[in-house]
């Protein structure tokens, strides 16, 4: 496989890999309360390579675990520099397979001098679905850490409902397929409304994702959505221009 040979050395070497954030806005006021890592890949002669090709491959070859180690070192670099934000990062079910990932977890934070309480890890349901080193109690020693848990993706799951009673999280992220049915006669906006009221119901955050219209934005904010990520407000951002949008003045 010549991506994960690349892989390989653009780890090794750290050429062509970067973080990108992209903001979380909160639906009243229109401030910026986090940001969510991204991975990149500037390939030195490909050219730029898309996550959906490389993360999947990382995650086969279990390269995921370093790379996922870098990402969460970078990101929690980047959340000492914006103390008015949460930094989310996204995990793989193939990193909480190691055992004893919890420790890893809060042993990087530590050494990186970040604050476990602005640092937000997005898991998907598939993380709970392996229970092989216990990703229950892997996930409740993060959260006991002082990590917020945000729980990605939902609506796309097998058993959403199922892991929403059995795991404590803090917040969950409405999938953008749902929002990017809104209006196409789908019943994409009772969906939406549901899931609010559920995540409400258990005093989590709701955010949606892949909001790229005002007519969405405003279906959201009056389906009392907490906060949006999407195009309309801004595309995941190098680390210099995020800090450049947090000091601007408004
Ligand atoms: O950045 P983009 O929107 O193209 O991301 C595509 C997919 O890749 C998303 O589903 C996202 O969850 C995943 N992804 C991006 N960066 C990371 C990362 O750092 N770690 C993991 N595990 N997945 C990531
Ligand atoms: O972790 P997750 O799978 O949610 O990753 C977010 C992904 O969504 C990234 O690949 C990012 O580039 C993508 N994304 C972010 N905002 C938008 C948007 O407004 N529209 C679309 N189509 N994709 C988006
Ligand atoms: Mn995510
Ligand atoms: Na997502």
């Amino acid at each position: 496989r010549i991506v994960e040979e690349e892989l390989r050395v653009a780890l090794a070497t750290g050429e062509g890999l970067e973080v990108a954030y992209q903001p979380q806005i909160a639906l009243s006021g229109d401030t910026i309360v986090g940001v969510e890592a991204l991975a990149r890949w500037r390939h030195p002669t490909r050219g730029y390579i898309q996550p959906s090709q490389f993360i999947p491959v990382a995650e086969q070859t279990g390269l995921i675990v370093q790379l996922g180690d870098w990402i969460l070192r970078e990101a929690c670099l980047a959340s000492r520099r914006w103390p008015d934000v949460f930094v989310s990062v996204n995990l793989s079910p193939v990193q909480f397979r190691s055992c004893g990932f919890a420790n890893h977890v809060i042993s990087i934070v530590r050494e990186c001098g970040a604050d476990p309480g602005r640092i937000e890890l997005e898991v998907t349901e598939s993380v709970l679905l392996d229970e092989e080193c216990g990703s229950t109690d892997t996930l409740r020693a993060l959260r006991d850490a002082g990590f917020r848990i945000a729980l990605d993706d939902f609506g796309t799951g097998y058993s959403s409902l199922g892991y929403l009673h059995r795991f404590e999280v803090d917040k969950i992220k409405i999938d953008r397929s749902f929002i990017q049915s809104l209006g196409q006669g789908t019943r994409a906006a009772a969906v939406i409304k549901a899931i609010v009221s559920l995540g409400h119901a258990m005093s989590l955050t709701v955010t949606a994702e892949g909001v790229e219209t005002e007519i969405q934005k405003k279906f959201l904010h009056t389906a009392g959505c907490n906060e949006m990520q999407g195009h309309l407000f801004s595309r995941a951002l190098s680390q210099e221009q995020i800090t450049r949008l947090l000091n601007r003045p408004d």
